[in-house]
């Protein structure tokens, strides 16, 4: 009796442990594994020649790497559309207490017969009367995280910590964009660009949620209390990958953040640590293209490795970030990533100074251009991150005034 029950729980414990543990367990941690790698050369061109200024780099190499990116990775990102309208849906005057702003906002963008709706949650500090830099979250986690009566207050978006730093801050959530999941993904930005679901190399649910910031980029540009010269997309693992990828593409974000991205995010594909490729493709198979899928298994045949990401944002600065407990996201593959894209931010002039070895547990590393920490802790966006975000923040823009 008492060995069938223990059979039971035994059997009841396979069938609800996710196939995602089951995979976390498998995967490589150990840095004595890491196999022997060759970066691909972010400063040599695909026809062999050596970029050594800032003119080549923009002229020649920059936009290779994207379309590398483009038709391998994150897929087109369509920039045509018919129309795109802005309501202010709900304003307070004073929020918070008197401390903010609140705004929200619903952007329409329309093509065709279709259109996609984007609600935009702003806050803006009340005691500023030029426009201020902002914060947008790329959102992929509840609703409840942004809330705009602040009855709820979540670290993931710490409203009010960006307010009384004399930043504004906004969120979206990726659901307007792309519904994360791999059979409602194709309801959003997808209904507007349907030949996009043809393509090996179309726009999937990470580019749809990055092509939802820059729509929301689109918007600053026409709000007065918005400084849309200092604007810094953030987003926290799959947002993360999403916040790296619009910043990317889309030049006029100042600034990107990247919180715990790890595989497709910030960090290196070819250190095959924690998550990998064919793990990604499979338990997400809608957030990258169709092309992607053939780097299964084959990282090193992959023309890029991430480090060229943060390089297509050079010379504007990244900050990324890793915590002691989600090795599945690669803490050092993310700091090498950042390493390895410094020569693209000195052709600007531009030098770091990232030791050779990421820095000890939450000693962050906040001089622009190239910012990084690793938290004590698990897998998530917290004050501390935000802290050390304003930080970095302050220090660029107070530098550029
Ligand atoms: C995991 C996924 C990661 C990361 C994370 C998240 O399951 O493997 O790539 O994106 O989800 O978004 O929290």
């Amino acid at each position: 009796m008492r060995m069938k029950k223990v059979f039971l729980v035994f059997i009841a414990f396979a069938v609800v442990t996710p196939l995602a543990a089951q995979d976390h367990d498998e995967a490589n941690y150990d840095e004595a594994k890491v196999p022997a790698y060759t970066l691909p050369d972010v400063l040599k061109t695909g026809t062999n020649k050596q970029v050594s200024n800032k003119g080549v780099w923009e002229k020649s190499r920059r936009g290779e790497i994207l379309t590398l990116f483009e038709n391998n990775v994150y897929g087109q990102m369509p920039k045509a559309y018919d129309r795109i309208s802005y309501a202010v849906t709900h304003e307070e005057a004073a929020a918070m207490n008197g401390r903010a702003r609140l705004k929200q906002v619903v952007i329409s963008v329309f093509k065709g017969d279709s259109s996609v709706k984007i609600n935009l949650v702003l806050f803006v500090p009340a005691s500023v009367k030029k426009p201020v830099p902002v914060f947008l979250l790329i959102n992929n986690r509840g609703r409840e995280n942004t809330d705009p009566t602040r009855a709820a207050k979540s670290e993931f978006w710490p409203a009010e910590m960006a307010i009384d730093s004399g930043y504004a801050i906004a969120a979206f959530h990726v659901s307007d964009l792309a519904p994360d999941d791999k059979t409602q993904f194709v309801n959003g930005v997808l209904r507007l660009y349907p030949e996009q679901l043809l393509m090996a190399n179309g726009m999937r649910a990470i580019g749809a949620w990055a092509w939802g910031a820059s729509r929301v980029m689109d918007y600053f540009e026409k709000d007065r209390d918005i400084d849309a010269k200092k604007v810094v997309v953030v987003g926290h693992s799959r947002g993360g990958k999403a916040s790296l990828w619009a910043a990317a593409e889309d030049t006029r974000f100042a600034m990107c953040v990247s919180n715990c991205s790890g595989n497709t995010g910030a960090a290196l594909a070819r250190r095959q640590f924690g998550e990998r490729i064919r793990r990604i493709n499979t338990t997400f198979p809608h957030w990258f293209t169709d092309n992607y899928k053939k780097f299964n298994d084959r990282e090193d045949s992959l023309p890029v490795d991430q480090h060229m990401l943060i390089s297509l944002i050079a010379p504007r600065p990244v900050y990324a970030t890793n915590a002691t407990k989600d090795l599945w996201a690669d803490p050092k593959g993310t700091y090498l990533s950042l390493k390895n894209a410094e020569k693209v931010y000195a052709l600007y002039g531009l030098s770091s100074r990232l030791s050779p070895d990421p820095p000890p547990v939450e000693k962050p590393l906040l001089e622009p251009p190239l910012g990084y920490h690793i938290r004590e802790g698990e897998h998530n966006l917290t004050a501390y991150d935000w802290t050390q975000f304003i930080i970095f923040a302050n220090h660029y823009f107070t530098s550029r005034k």
